[in-house]
């Protein structure tokens, strides 16, 4: 007998399943080829994707056969989807929603590409040690089945140099950058099945190697081995880390460098496939809609024009218009430190032709401004996109704006405020129909089906099968059943099922043991101020103190509550690392409390990633999005959290307002300031006088007393609201939010009424799935039409 572990049935279920997604794969290529119909790509610096073995077996609707033969061999297929490492090649929300796009556009048999870059170590994995944060490179790639390496796809990708003008025989002249050193992008594809559907389209992964150019050649014959193997690591150092920062514009030389080896690439080989058709230039916004995910990939804008006006001979006007046509662009923050500026002498150093077509770019466009708002020289330096700053830089949303045809943010109020704050001169400049919303979503097969797959047959068993996971808003078939005995009992009992399943995860990883009849308060997110993670932790020690000073008799009346924390902090974000220590340091306290007990635990669930969310998001009670009124722009993991039956705690920002007028405000608990009035408080804050609510005060003194262990490290996060004019409002927020805790015991307390808010939430949460944006994206901005792929009599059958 051979030995067949884990890994091996693993091993052998991908491979199995990946043949079934390379036939589609190739006829959905062939078939969009010979369609040629308009085309979206997707350029995204992230594409947190989580495992894929689960996700092709239900999309192909294979799981059932995969179970039924792994049980034979005597394997449960959850330990065998348990051994695939994570793709994570992403930060957080940004990264996730390019993720669930993929699976919608498949899904919708939309002809569709992303583009994004093959890091060699995705989002580091987070130890926690004594409290604290460590960080170790993660690794993915030494068995990937689901990535194809195409070494007949390869791209030269030019950096540094200098240009050079000719005039030709018409007079006109020509910009021509040369010499500077060349590095190789190979394509890596990775396969995107849709749900249900013959389409299955491509995700096209960018790696960079040396380019075997004059360069390494002349060297290695002079004996240079050294410096021609210190090349090739050069060359690979572009593609190897993806930057760990979420919310946070803090990229050197080299993240520039990996934009533009990206954009670069992703364009050749778009521009290679519309030449092929033989069409004229001007059709190319007919053929060819491309999204850009944030500012990143936004020198492609740029070297569009370079493309058409360089090396195609275009004039002008003709080619700035066919980019603005094909371009659209997304906004996710309007946080100032997010948005990314590059210094005018990088640019000069690494791009220069790229700067000078920049250069041009904002002269037309500050002439056509000058135009419509003759002598208003203020306006003209507001919205440069050369900020005239020491040094001075290029501002890259303004770029993105001017040459896109459509802007669009990620939520009502997000869309709301980016129009009348950031953006506010372009929307006078360009009109109002230029800047969109268009609310995010998120994936049900992922989110819903795969994650929790019981409650997913109980909704199906009440609402006709399994259509609803196509048609989200058919999810309003289960209230019918809301005072269904049955159906409510199995409701519940599966939400108990789920919190057991995430107790265990909790002792296999912090050893600490939790009641699953506790109430299972959750905050799973990247670790930020705005975020808030320390208004919820001085809650936490709150309570705390308000359970000590109770009598044992007054204690027996509490709720037990478990405090469930997770998420990573960037590498350089100290404030957000000593959040994570106190959190830790709180629960070393409170869970070895005997007069405690099960009344509070505190755990931190180390390493959030893609597959712990999927264990943790059916097993919440109630989810904490506690932002600062109009930092968070949207928010996705609040809807996956409700889609699955949980209730949640949140200020009014981002999705949180979308998600209340959907479910209805008897079904959210809301609290905090709006977004309108954080202006006057922080300027409160800084000229007024500043007083701390006497709870919270409380809180302090506890932590400046010692209670949770070094108090040295926990003053920074202390000070920041008492004396550093309190940027984030937790003190203006935190009476608000004690209260509306209270009012969530209470609440959980009525089982009855719980449940019943639980089922109503979920049956009006069909607007949040991914399908209906990518539905709003196709029709409003990127004007494409699915194509569907014949479907092949036993190639997805199995007969
Ligand atoms: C990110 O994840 C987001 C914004 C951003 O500027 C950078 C990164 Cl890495 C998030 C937003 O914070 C979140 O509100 C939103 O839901 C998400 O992008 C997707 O739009």
């Amino acid at each position: 007998m051979f030995n067949c572990d884990e890994h091996a049935a693993y091993s052998a279920c991908a491979l199995a399943f990946r043949d079934r997604l390379i036939l589609e794969w190739n006829r959905t290529q062939q078939r969009q080829t010979y369609a040629d119909s308009k085309r979206l790509y997707y350029l995204s610096l992230e594409f947190l994707m989580g495992r894929a073995l689960d996700n092709a077996m239900l999309n192909i609707g294979q799981k059932d056969v995969a179970k039924a033969g792994l049980a034979e061999l005597g394997f449960r297929i959850e330990d065998i989807i348990e051994q695939e490492h994570d793709a994570a090649l992403g930060n957080g929300g940004l990264g996730r929603l390019a993720a669930c796009f993929l699976d919608s556009l498949a899904s919708l048999n939309l002809p569709a590409w992303g583009y994004g870059l093959r890091y060699r170590y995705g989002i580091f994995k987070q130890e926690i040690i004594d409290g604290y944060q460590v960080e170790v490179p993660d690794y993915w790639l030494d068995f990937n089945p689901w990535e194809f390496p195409r070494h007949d796809v390869t791209v030269d990708i030019q950096f540094y140099g200098h240009v050079n003008r000719s005039q030709g025989a018409s007079g006109k002249t020509t910009a021509h950058w040369e010499g500077g050193e060349m590095v190789r992008a190979v394509a890596f594809d990775v396969p995107i099945p849709g749900y249900a559907t013959t389409t299955t389209n491509n995700l096209r992964l960018w790696s960079s190697k040396a380019a075997s150019g004059e360069f390494d050649f002349q060297k290695f014959n002079s004996g240079d081995y050294e410096s021609s193997v210190a090349d090739q690591q050069r060359a690979e150092t572009i593609s190897a880390v993806l930057y760990p920062n979420d919310n946070l514009d803090r990229g050197k030389e080299l993240r520039l460098k990996q934009q533009y080896f990206w954009v670069a690439a992703s364009l050749y080989d778009i521009v290679r496939r519309f030449k092929k058709s033989k069409r004229a230039w001007s059709e190319f916004p007919e053929q060819v809609a491309i999204q850009l995910n944030d500012t990143h990939p936004t020198l492609a804008i740029v070297e569009l024009q370079r493309i058409l006006v360089d090396l195609e001979g275009l004039e002008w006007d003709d080619a700035w218009n066919i980019v603005v046509n094909t371009f659209g662009y997304t906004n996710h923050t309007v946080l100032p430190e997010a948005l990314e500026k590059w210094s005018v002498g990088l640019f000069q150093h690494l791009l220069p032709r790229h700067l000078q077509i920049i250069y041009d770019i904002n002269l037309f466009f500050l002439q056509s401004v000058e135009r419509a708002f003759p002598n208003d020289r203020e306006l003209l330096a507001r919205v440069s996109i050369i900020e005239e700053s020491q040094p001075k830089m290029v501002r890259m949303a303004f770029l993105a704006i001017v040459g896109s045809h459509k802007v669009n943010g990620v939520a009502e109020l997000h869309s709301d405020l980016i129009k009348t704050t950031i953006f506010k001169d372009f929307v006078s400049i360009f009109g109002p129909d230029k800047f969109t919303n268009v609310t995010n979503g998120i994936t049900p097969r992922r989110w819903l089906h795969q994650a929790n797959p019981r409650l997913s047959d109980l909704i199906a068993s009440k609402v006709g099968g399994n259509d609803f996971l196509t048609d989200l808003t058919k999810l309003n078939g289960i209230e019918l059943f809301v005072n269904d005995k049955q159906f409510r009992k199995e409701w519940a009992e599966i939400k108990h099922a789920n919190k057991i399943r995430l107790a265990n995860l909790i002792k296999e990883t912090s050893g600490v043991i939790v009641n699953p009849s506790s109430l299972f308060d959750v905050q799973v997110k990247r670790i930020h101020e705005y975020k808030r993670q320390q208004l919820n932790i001085f809650g936490v020690i709150h309570r705390y103190l308000t359970l000590k000073a109770m009598s044992p008799e007054e204690r027996q009346k509490q709720l037990p509550r478990v405090s469930i924390f997770g998420g990573k902090a960037a590498p350089g974000y100290w404030m957000a690392k000593q959040i994570i220590h106190l959190i830790n340091s709180v629960g070393g306290v409170v869970n070895n409390d005997k007069e405690i007990g099960d009344l509070l635990k505190v755990v931190f669930v180390e390493d959030y990633n893609v597959s712990k969310a999927e264990i943790i998001t059916p097993a919440s009670d109630i989810s904490e999005h506690i932002s600062t009124a109009g930092t968070e722009a949207s928010g996705t993991s609040n809807m996956k959290f409700v889609l699955n039956g949980g209730l949640i705690i949140g200020t009014c920002d981002g999705a949180n307002i979308e998600i209340t007028r959907e479910v209805g405000e008897n079904n959210i608990f809301l609290f905090g300031n709006l977004a309108e009035d954080v202006e006057d408080l922080r300027h409160a804050h800084t000229y007024g006088s500043h007083t701390i609510d006497p709870d919270l005060a409380k809180v302090f003194a506890a932590i400046e007393e010692g209670m949770f262990g070094s108090t040295e490290d926990f003053s920074g996060m202390i000070t920041a609201v008492r004396d550093h004019g309190d940027f984030y409002l937790v003190s203006d927020d935190f009476h608000s939010y004690i209260e509306t805790q209270a009012l969530v015991d209470e609440a959980y307390r009525d089982q009855e009424e719980w449940v019943t808010k639980c089922i109503t939430s979920v049956s009006r949460m069909g607007f949040f799935s991914s399908d209906r944006c990518i539905s709003e994206y196709a029709e409003g901005i990127w004007n494409i039409e699915p194509l569907h792929v014949e479907r092949d009599a036993g190639v997805r059958k199995g007969e």
